[in-house]
């Protein structure tokens, strides 16, 4: 595919005399892999179409929140159907209620659930309530996690922080930080003596069950369990950040897939069906603490937007009537991974593959990838080579190899085997 970028190049360089680095998100900008951002113009089903009429396959999927592909037919009559009744009211409307009613139906962990507009305004309040809730001041959070941009995340952070080098982040006090405790990711014995150094003083501990930060880590066996159990013994607010996994790896999220119950679970991405939606949620008796039914403030003027609410209802809604598409979207995505691992064998190629459900990321590094060392050991110059092979054979992954991709149900096996062919081009140059 001879591929031409001269709009996208010239936007890019408009883009950047008004936006810090031409984007308004980091991880957009490309600098991990070297070149420069496409822009984007439409994408309909697996496609995504640039400003110089391009054609790509879509493995991101916006970051996870298109799980049923772009422009979905029952997503984009919610919205339509919501237009002519205006967009905001900054009043509550009888679609929040229904939307609460569904999330607490899909995930049974949420007893009561606040609509928020992104995964970290999610986080931000989620740690907020469990610190107020509790009277105590430090969280634990997992280094190579990223759980959005608030200050007390911005710590050892993975995503696009670890992408551009600042995992801590310039601009986030010391008074913050301190607050902040850190243990590699599927370490428990490290999060035990962290709370032998901090008795009484652990309001939350918060973990991407599954993480897709680093690329795709699972959860060690016993990992997740151990937490629980943790968290029961002293006290602390056990918190799932399901903004990537929630209503992906299955309807009630990595929760109801590994079998284990947080205390506050944060949402985003699907939530909204590709809409600017977040929310939090958990026991009763901890989510009565946020006002106005309790003390910890929390608010947002769009929270809950009617047209938002509109588009992240249908999206559930579809999901939650055809949960048919969850084995649909393992049996694709495990075609693409054993896919790859069969062009690696071909190729005597031995990269490490991580895959949970409709979630996967290909390591450049031999070693096994199960925490944030592991995952840095990744050449992320042969990562930057592949990136651009794969994207000149029409396929758009992440521009980054700290990162997951995401299957949207519109990749069907014709499209896995386009992947895969390409795949194995881009194997074979990069092996080169
Ligand atoms: P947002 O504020 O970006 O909606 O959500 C923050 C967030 C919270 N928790 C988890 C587990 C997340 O993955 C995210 C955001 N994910 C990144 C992708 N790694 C969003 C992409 C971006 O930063 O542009």
């Amino acid at each position: 595919m001879s591929l031409t970028h001269t709009t996208s190049q010239e936007l890019f360089q408009r883009a950047q005399q008004s936006i810090p680095g031409g984007v308004n998100s980091p991880v957009r900008a490309f600098r991990a892999v070297g070149g420069q951002p496409l822009f984007l113009k439409s994408a309909k089903g697996a496609y995504l179409y640039d400003e110089d009429g391009n054609q790509y396959l879509d493995l991101i999927n916006s970051w996870g929140p298109m799980i049923l592909g772009h422009a979905h037919e029952a997503v984009e009559k919610a919205v339509r159907d919501a237009l002519p009744g205006s967009l905001s009211f900054g009043a509550p409307t009888r679609r929040e209620v229904e939307m609460a009613e569904l999330i607490i139906s899909m995930v049974p962990s949420v007893e009561k659930v606040r609509m928020v507009n992104s995964g970290t305004e999610a986080t931000m309040s989620a740690i907020r309530v469990a610190r107020g809730f509790t009277g105590r001041d430090k969280i634990i959070k997992f280094e190579g996690c990223y759980h959005g941009h608030g200050d007390s995340f911005l710590i050892a952070a993975g995503s696009g922080a670890i992408t551009l080098g600042v995992p801590d982040s310039p601009g986030v006090t010391k008074g913050v930080a301190n607050d902040t405790l850190t243990a590699p990711y599927n370490d428990l014995a490290a999060v035990q003596t962290l709370l032998d150094a901090n008795p009484a003083q652990i309001a939350a501990i918060i973990l991407e069950p599954v993480v897709g930060n680093m690329g795709l880590v699972p959860p060690a066996e016993g990992f997740l369990q151990g937490l629980r159990d943790l968290c029961t013994k002293e006290g602390i607010v056990l918190i799932f950040d399901e903004v990537m996994t929630g209503f992906r790896l299955a309807k009630g999220g990595a929760q109801e897939l590994y079998g284990v119950t947080p205390d506050m679970t944060t949402l985003g991405k699907i939530i909204g069906g590709g809409m600017p939606v977040g929310a939090y949620g958990g026991k009763k008796e901890i989510m009565n603490a946020v006002a106005p039914a309790g003390p910890v403030y929390q608010a947002g003027t769009l929270s809950g937007n009617p047209i938002a609410m509109s588009a992240g209802m249908a999206a559930l809604s579809y999901l939650n009537e055809h949960p048919e598409v969850y084995p649909q979207l393992q049996h694709i995505t495990d075609k693409l991974v054993n896919g790859t691992k069969q062009n690696m064998q071909q190729l005597e190629l031995d990269y490490t593959i991580n895959q949970v459900g409709s979630m996967f990321s290909l390591f450049f590094t031999e070693q096994p990838v199960t925490d944030f060392a592991s995952a840095k050991t990744s050449d992320l110059q042969v990562f930057g080579k592949y990136f651009h092979e794969m994207l000149q054979r029409g396929i758009y992954l992440a521009p980054s190899q700290f990162e997951t991709l995401f299957v949207s149900s519109a990749i069907t096996h014709e499209l896995a085997d386009a992947y895969l062919a390409a795949n194995l081009e881009a194997l074979q140059a990069v092996r080169a």
